[in-house]
């Protein structure tokens, strides 16, 4: 007996030491209200149904799923009872959308859509499987099937042929083709025959991604442990798959709007004159700036949470002078606490007093060293130490701080190698630093945000993070790290950005200008034109480089610098608005080509991936080379008009466009509105007393304006105002509605400006105000009148506020 257990036990360990093992056959199956358990001969596999289009696979190599709770998916899922039926070959069910077919023997899933075509499936021979405790899922590789998302990964915007890890790493000076980089986001889209489909593998060990790297027969995807937990979500528009995939991780909270103006950095601005002065340049050059960051070197010897009391005498005057003048401070906090319990800094001390930090498996506490010195790693995996770091923060936001810049939290320490037998709370179930580290940042950002929603209820938190997983977006903007001042990190940022987009992150941004190296004068001026129209705007460099504020590169940059950055100001409402629909959709502020024209085969080209859509109607081109005075770009079909000429353009191919460094190509979409204001030197310097409104009329056209006050929570008790203007064009006239239905938050204005393009032969234009019917009279200066330019075809409308108005425009009849 002994003799055939001893056998037994030696094939089974050589077996999962030697090969792979494949799914198996189903043997049983238990169908349960909330899931379908399925016994294989290798492993136990799971299916929960959550929506017509999400699906949720689980198969593990042993036979006990794990409790933890997931980081990554904390929205509220309420699962469906699945319907299960069978026939000789398959077990299968359906949705309103989707018929999923398991395979009895071998165990494979097949994914079909309603008219029978696969969408995906598991390849033929391999499938799920397990090689000891490593775990995958190998898919079919379609020839024709594109692949995008995996969230910061450099390289092209298509992730074919290419294989990812995932595993959280401070990469300074990244290259086109290094990885891992700091964030880790295991969600992809798969695109085939313009329908697309998502799978988020939510395992937050290593894994890895190959999709179709050195092979023709499969893409697959896995984790060095832990269980293969994969969500699978259907479009068919990438639209859905990315709001299906945020309504499991989260979508973002709506930002401060200050946080959307331009932030200047730099490693680092001390000591207080030296930031004062900063603050004055900008102001004294009326340069837009809402933020300025103070780097490492403000901390007393790197202690997070203290000053250095000589270089910052007193921080709480700073700031508050500083914050007249319509500036925030922000400053990094590291996640590394110094070992320091001897001198009078209290947070170590404290911190081993509540065991807020890792230790080893034999309860020492680990010292891992970085820029303080040796330091303790709090265990943010553990509700205690999350309490105790969100009231730290929030304590620290007492002084007037205005948001928290957490870097070097992959955990990034001397020697990139955090031991992996460290030991973390695991929320209760006890995991080593192989688990931990992936979601180190996630759960980092998560207490400083949840900290200052507790302690400042009515304050919106801002954090900026360098590392994160799956739902980071719900807490943090993301930056794409350490960067290089030369064209491929600015062609990098263009693609990086659009790729994080995809991959649910709408918060992000790359250090304007690069932060190795001294950028030339185009460079700059060409990263800080693009910077201005991606969502997080900031500039910063490293220590002991050439300044890179806007004014370093002498005057005419300064002047291009100058009105990019006020051009990003004027188009705030339209910026904070897209930023509004993103924390309902999920969907991003940055989006590639195809994510707005998904059956226009162009837009997936790689030319295509150097421009990108700015919020749903704004169409930007970066100019991506030095030293080009030209724009090769793609213009869907449609109309489209030039921002800066107003000329309207018919879409539908290439055209190359006369970029001189001073212009950033920019078109506005048919239909599109694009509401403006005046450019201001900070976030609410003045009350807005005039909006405008850019407009392409299309034969109809719907806009909706979301407005509020920009940095209360008070949103979330109604006290916003939504305007919607509906346009209709019929051919004789064009009538333009606007109305504000939701008006708890009163509108600052006391005049509408619309600027309308593409109005040939105007006749006249009146107006429907208060049930009086007011003909506009065609002198520009007065309200209530317009001015007509028939050379253009530009008709500019200037009006009295109304919550409620019809604009008729007449055209003459030929
Ligand atoms: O070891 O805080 O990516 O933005 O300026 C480098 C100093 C630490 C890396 C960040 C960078 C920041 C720098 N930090």
């Amino acid at each position: 007996m002994k003799k055939y257990l001893l056998i037994l036990i030696m094939i089974s360990a050589m077996n999962s030491k030697a090969q792979f093992q494949f799914a198996g056959e189903i043997v049983n199956h238990y169908t349960q209200s909330e899931f379908i358990e399925l016994k294989l001969s290798n492993g136990l596999f799971r299916v929960y149904l959550i929506d017509d289009n999400l699906i949720r696979f689980r198969f593990i190599s042993g036979n006990e799923f794990d409790q933890a709770p997931s980081y990554a998916v904390t929205e509220n899922i309420s699962y469906k009872t699945i319907r299960l039926k069978e026939d000789n070959d398959y077990y299968y069910f359906s949705t309103s959308e989707l018929y999923i077919k398991i395979r009895k023997n071998p165990c494979r899933v097949v994914i079909e859509d309603k008219n029978g075509n696969v969408i995906n499936e598991d390849e033929k021979s391999f499938g799920m499987a397990y090689e000891g405790e490593d775990i995958r899922c190998f898919k079919k590789l379609f020839k024709d099937e594109l692949f995008y998302g995996l969230g910061e990964k450099a390289g092209n915007l298509s992730r074919n042929g290419s294989e990812y890890t995932m595993w959280n790493t401070d990469h300074p000076a990244f290259t086109k083709t290094d990885d891992p980089l700091y964030q880790s986001i295991p969600f992809f889209i798969g695109v085939r025959n313009f329908k697309a489909y998502g799978i988020f593998l939510d395992n937050t060990f290593k894994s890895r991604f190959n999709m179709g790297a050195s092979n023709d027969r499969f893409y697959w995807f896995g984790a060095e442990k832990g269980e293969l937990d994969y969500y699978f979500i259907w479009g068919p528009e990438i639209k859905r798959v990315i709001s299906s995939y945020t309504a499991l991780t989260g979508r973002m909270t709506l930002p401060p709007k200050w946080a959307l103006g331009y932030q200047q950095c730099k490693w680092s601005y001390y000591p207080e004159s030296t930031v004062r002065n900063l603050a004055n340049e900008f102001r004294s050059r009326e340069i837009p700036c809402d933020v300025i960051y103070l780097d490492i070197h403000y901390m007393n010897g790197y202690r997070v949470f203290s000053w250095d009391e000589e270089r910052f005498p007193d921080p709480v005057k700073m700031i508050d002078d500083l914050g007249k003048k319509g500036f925030k401070i922000i400053t990094i906090v590291d996640p590394a606490v110094k070992a320091d319990i001897k001198t009078e800094y209290e947070i170590a001390r404290d911190g081993i007093e509540k065991v807020v930090f890792a230790k080893y498996p034999d309860g020492e506490l680990f010292l891992g060293e970085v820029w303080p010195s040796w330091s303790y790693f709090p265990d943010f995996s553990k509700v205690t130490t999350r309490e105790w770091w969100g009231k730290l923060n929030a304590g620290w936001l007492t002084q007037g701080i205005a948001g928290i810049w957490n870097d070097m939290n992959e955990p990034a320490i001397w020697g990139q190698a955090f031991p992996d037998i460290v030991e973390f709370d695991d929320n209760g179930f006890g995991a080593n630093h192989k688990k931990i580290h992936n979601i180190y940042a996630l759960a980092m950002a998560k207490s400083t945000f949840d900290g200052i929603r507790k302690y400042h209820p009515n304050k919106r938190p801002f954090i900026l993070t360098r590392a994160g997983f799956s739902g980071i977006q719900k807490y943090a903007a993301v930056w794409t790290g350490d960067n290089i001042a030369n064209e491929e990190h600015l062609q990098l940022a263009c693609t990086m950005l659009q790729s994080m987009s995809l991959s649910g992150l709408p918060f992000v941004g790359s250090d304007v200008g690069g932060f190795f190296e001294e950028p030339s004068e185009n460079l700059y001026a060409r990263w800080i034109q693009m910077g201005a129209l991606t969502p997080f705007f900031r500039g910063h460099t490293i220590i002991n480089t050439k300044d890179q504020e806007p004014w370093a590169f002498g005057e005419y940059v300064e002047s291009i610098a100058k009105s990019a950055i006020r051009l990003r100001y004027s188009l705030l409402p339209y910026i904070y608005n897209e930023f509004r629909n993103s924390s309902i959709t999920g969907l991003p502020v940055m989006r590639p080509m195809f994510l707005e024209f998904q059956n226009d085969s162009e837009c997936y080209k790689t030319e295509a991936n150097f421009q990108y859509m700015f919020g749903s109607s704004m169409l930007v081109a970066p100019v991506i080379d030095e030293k080009a005075e030209f724009k090769k770009l793609y213009l869907p079909e449609g109309r489209w008009f030039d921002w800066w000429s107003g000329e309207v353009v018919e879409g539908g191919d290439w055209i190359i466009v006369d970029a001189p460094i001073w212009k950033l190509p920019i078109y506005i979409r048919e239909g599109g509105v694009i509401p403006l204001q005046k450019a201001q030197n900070y976030v609410g310097e003045m009350p807005v007393e005039e909006l405008a409104f850019k407009i392409l009329p299309a034969d109809e056209a719907v806009y909706s304006l979301y407005e509020d006050d920009g940095s209360t929570m008070q949103f979330t008790n109604n006290s916003f105002s939504l305007t919607e203007i509906t346009l209709n064009d019929d051919g004789e006239k064009v009538s333009l509605y606007l109305n504000t239905e939701m008006k708890e938050y009163q509108l600052p204005y006391s005049s509408y400006i619309f600027e309308l393009y593409n109005m040939k032969n105007i006749l006249s234009i009146t107006m429907e105000m208060n049930d009086e019917v007011i003909k506009l009279t065609e002198d520009r200066n007065g309200t209530n009148s317009y001015k007509y330019d028939p050379e253009k075809n530009v008709v500019i409308i200037k009006t009295d506020y109304s919550d409620d108005m019809k604009i008729i425009i007449n055209r003459i009849n030929d």
